[in-house]
């Protein structure tokens, strides 16, 4: 993909909202402080990409979707119809989407890493879950969750025993214990992502590479000239990456 930045304009990345978990009220909150966040940057933005977990839980079933997300959703369709290009990625939490953002909402759904060129500038961009080394009993996992046997049988359960199964299983993982801290860095050779990147750089060059997943808002150099970024998460930190042309930066948003 290639966009060409006009005068002012920037891209914009955030990762990991997990909406609907750890309870309703707090991802109300949790999704009205999104929506304040997607106005401030809405008139700057060339194009947002949302790398993943936006929902703690979300399948798509052939005529069915849960319920919930109505503020969030509106506020995308909004700047949709506004002409502001979003792109959706799936996280661990959230890969059984299909193509009904495609369908309504004219979001490409990208499963995979992209690269992305931005005026000279080139990206590596994804959810991030699964790559590198390690993260063993996920790719286990990941198989089972991907694989179309699996997912035929879990859509013939009645969504109300599917959806409620899935988010009880998905609210026992990672984003709830993140909060009580064990999601911690253990130093840059400990992080997978950043072993991906040193990995990826042998064989191909990208400037910057932009990751979830990890929980962990990071910003480490690989190599000389390069930068892996991860985006951290919208359950306790709250920060986002921007592109301006020409550097990229984490911010905390405290709005
Ligand atoms: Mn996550």
């Amino acid at each position: 993909m290639n966009i060409t930045l006009k005068e002012n304009q920037k891209i914009f990345f955030a990762s990991d909202f997990h909406l609907g978990t750890p309870s309703a009220s707090s991802s109300l909150d949790r999704e009205k402080k999104i929506i304040r966040w997607l106005e401030l940057i809405e008139k700057e933005a060339a194009a947002v990409f949302l790398l993943g977990d936006l929902f703690d839980f979300w399948f798509e079933y052939d005529t069915v979707i849960p319920k919930g997300y109505l503020r969030f959703l509106s506020k995308i369709t909004q700047m949709r119809q506004q002409g502001v290009p979003v792109f959706f990625f799936t996280g661990n939490h959230d890969l059984w989407m299909k193509d009904y953002f495609t369908q309504e909402l004219d979001i490409p759904v990208f499963h995979n890493p992209i690269s992305l060129q931005v005026n000279q500038k080139k990206f590596l961009i994804g959810h991030g879950d699964g790559l590198g080394p390690g993260d063993n009993t996920y790719k286990v996992l990941k198989k089972i969750f991907t694989n179309r046997s699996c997912q035929w049988l879990f859509k013939w359960l009645h969504p109300d025993v599917g959806i409620r199964l899935a988010t009880r299983w998905s609210k026992r993982s990672r984003i709830n214990n993140s909060l009580k801290g064990e999601d911690e860095f253990k130093g840059k050779e400990s992080e997978w992502l950043y072993l991906y990147c040193l990995d990826m750089e042998k064989k191909m060059h990208f400037d910057y590479y932009v990751f979830g997943h990890r929980h962990l808002p990071l910003s480490i150099p690989v190599g000389n000239s390069s930068m892996y970024f991860n985006l951290g998460e919208w359950v306790s930190q709250y920060h986002y990456g921007v592109f301006n042309g020409h550097g990229f930066q984490l911010i905390n948003f405290k709005g």
